[in-house]
């Protein structure tokens, strides 16, 4: 059955560099490289259109980008501002559809198949997003609109800088045809030489390939080229959850009213709570104790510690001093509590915030 969803990819332009254009004005319309210094070892971790047009690029070595432009302004990154901003973004996202999958820093898949019944509503949707985008954050974007993921990422690189490009199936086939075979996402540098040697260098020399000479060159992933040129990409669009808390609760058979069974409860309870918390690799400063009592009127008591910690000792001492302050003695108690939360996973929301790490480690110990 033919594709029938209505996916958005958006892109922002020159990430780094335009968040520099925008917070110095000194910038604007100039060479500019965010990297490495052009004396040491270090990489261009993006830079701006002026730039690009010296063929400079993310990921040169700096001291060639140097050569190639002696008069580009290099500068180092600012890492935390580029995480908040690519948070403003993705919670722009998230105000047109619940269904957003951030794939970088700067870079999401969104499905707008419920809100977008037909292209131009998803196309008009791509735009709203662009423009809350320049009010919001002050940068440009590029949206790819399409019936699926492959074909709205080609359509969001179509006409970059501040481009919106919509991919219908009429238009799809055509395009993916006399598209070079380096433009296909997923076609890496290596695997386009490969396809050279086999002749291969646009969509149509693609596609006459058979699936079983596909995948005799490259595997599996044979698979994945024979359906791209073909426009066939089911892959979904997958949310990127953020974990917020961590907790445990507990409901009793019949109430308690002792605080000391209390205690061993939170005690057990905060036991598994912790052991996840490692196993995840998390941690958290706020920890809250819930309390239900046998009239269902239920309290939860927070507080939040300066540090992250895990430790069952330093939660169990946390909860136990919230239960004896904040316990109604003499009330029936039918269920306990804890959870964990300010996780220090919301500043490292997901994979691509440890890219835009990566990145950065990557440059960073030159000097
Ligand atoms: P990209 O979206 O690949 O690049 P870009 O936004 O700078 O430019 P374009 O307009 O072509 O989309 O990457 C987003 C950010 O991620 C980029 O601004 C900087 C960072 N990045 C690196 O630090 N190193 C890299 O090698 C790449 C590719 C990106
Ligand atoms: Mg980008």
């Amino acid at each position: 059955m033919a594709d029938q969803r209505r996916i958005i990819h958006v892109d922002m332009d020159a990430f780094f560099a335009a968040i520099e254009m925008r917070d110095f004005p000194q910038y604007r319309g100039k060479p500019l490289i965010v990297g490495g210094s052009p004396t040491g070892r270090g990489v261009v971790s993006t830079c701006s259109y002026e730039a690009r047009k010296f063929g400079i690029h993310s990921a040169m070595p700096s001291f060639l980008a140097y050569k190639l432009c002696p008069r580009a302004i290099f500068v180092p990154g600012r890492y935390e501002v580029y995480s908040e901003v690519g948070r403003q973004i993705r919670e722009i996202f998230l105000e047109f559809t619940p269904i957003v999958e951030a794939v970088s820093i700067d870079e999401a898949y969104l499905d707008v198949s419920e809100q977008a019944t037909d292209f131009p509503a998803a196309v008009n949707l791509a735009r709203e997003i662009k423009t809350k985008i320049g009010q919001r954050c002050q940068l440009t974007g590029s949206a790819g609109i399409s019936y699926n993921k492959f074909l709205a990422k080609i359509a969001s690189d179509l006409n970059k800088p501040d481009g919106l490009t919509l991919i219908t199936p009429e238009m799809a086939l055509p395009l993916l045809e006399n598209l070079e075979i380096e433009k296909f996402h997923g076609i890496g540098k290596a695997t386009a030489e490969k396809m050279h040697s086999l002749g291969i260098r646009t969509g149509r020399d693609l596609k006459r390939m058979e699936l079983n000479v596909l995948m005799k060159h490259f595997g599996t992933t044979g698979k994945y080229y024979y359906e791209i040129v073909r426009g066939i990409d089911r892959r979904r669009v997958t949310i990127s959850r953020v974990r917020r808390s961590l907790g445990k609760e507990r409901t009793f058979s019949r109430d308690i009213y002792n605080l000391e069974e209390m205690i061993r409860v939170l005690i057990s309870l905060v036991a598994d709570v912790s052991e996840e918390l490692k196993t995840s690799n998390i941690k958290g400063k706020t920890i809250t104790l819930k309390i239900k009592y046998n009239d269902f009127t239920q309290h939860t008591r927070s507080f939040t510690r300066q540090i992250y910690v895990s430790d069952a000792g330093i939660l169990t001492d946390t909860v136990v001093r919230l239960l004896e302050i904040n316990y109604i003695r003499n009330r029936g108690v039918r269920l306990l509590g804890i959870s964990v939360s300010n996780l220090n996973t919301e500043q490292q929301p997901d994979k691509t915030e440890q890219q835009l790490l990566d990145f950065f480690t990557s440059y960073e110990p030159e000097e």
